[in-house]
């Protein structure tokens, strides 16, 4: 028995980057996922649902970074199906963190489900270039790119900019540092797939590893985006 449990844990290269990043994946999911979850009682009940779709966030991405770890030591392949599972997931959670930070300035229900419908129509898109019709995968990227730019637009100049202004304060600046996170932070996604689609951009991005740059994206913004709303609660409650 314990010789099989040995010979089912796999061997890890030290060059391997995308297996060294899909393990302390899991590993800062799980614990970020622990922080938001047990600090949930010492908030302000109107900021606690925030800080639980924080943990939320991670805690989904934990599960799926465990079945990606598992998937790349088995097959040495990009786990597309569960990156995109993943991701059709947490990124409208994200979009819903926006909704419940601007709701106490007056946020209609309406702004989170346009964000909820572009960011599907993001990563739809994005799945279909990468997994399914990769010939074309410069094209789908193109208008998940567009999809993209839409949110963007939405959160830094449309009516979700606006609301944060209204509300001002600590609201205001946690709304601006989440605008930093979906302009900088999500923008390495686009090159991760540059990195692993073929397309005009081949020649430019193709030396790096879309796996890799996923991970670390996902990193940044997930873990990142959580302790934004956290420390908005933490400013709002004492
Ligand atoms: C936690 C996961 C997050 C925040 C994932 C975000 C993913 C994106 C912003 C993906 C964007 C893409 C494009 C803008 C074009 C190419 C296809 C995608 C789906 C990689």
């Amino acid at each position: 028995m314990n010789h099989f449990m040995l010979l089912s844990v796999p061997k890890l290269d030290p060059t391997d980057y995308v297996g060294f990043t899909f393990f302390v994946g899991c590993m800062a999911m799980m614990a970020a996922s622990a922080f938001f979850f047990l600090s949930l009682s010492q908030f302000d009940k109107k900021w606690r649902t925030s800080v639980l779709v924080s943990g939320l966030i991670t805690f989904i991405a934990a599960v799926h970074y465990f079945y990606m770890r598992d998937y790349w030591a088995a097959h040495m392949d990009s786990p597309t199906f569960f990156r995109y599972v993943d991701w059709v997931l947490t990124v409208p959670l994200m979009c819903v963190e926006f909704y419940l930070i601007l709701k106490v300035a007056g946020a209609k229900q309406s702004l989170m489900w346009k964000m909820i419908v572009l960011s599907i129509v993001m990563l739809v898109t994005g799945y279909l270039g990468e997994a399914v019709y990769t010939d074309n995968a410069q094209v789908w990227g193109l208008i998940s790119g567009i999809a993209y730019f839409a949110i963007v637009y939405e959160i830094w100049l449309g009516s979700a900019a606006k609301l944060a202004k209204d509300a001002g304060g600590a609201v205001e600046s946690a709304h601006k540092m989440l605008c930093w996170f979906v302009l900088v932070g999500w923008a390495i996604y686009p090159i991760g797939y540059m990195a692993g689609t073929d397309g005009w951009y081949s020649d430019i991005f193709g030396g790096m590893d879309m796996d890799v740059l996923y991970n670390i994206a996902d990193a940044i913004n997930k873990i990142g985006f959580g302790l934004v709303v956290y420390n908005l609660a933490v400013k709002s409650t004492s």
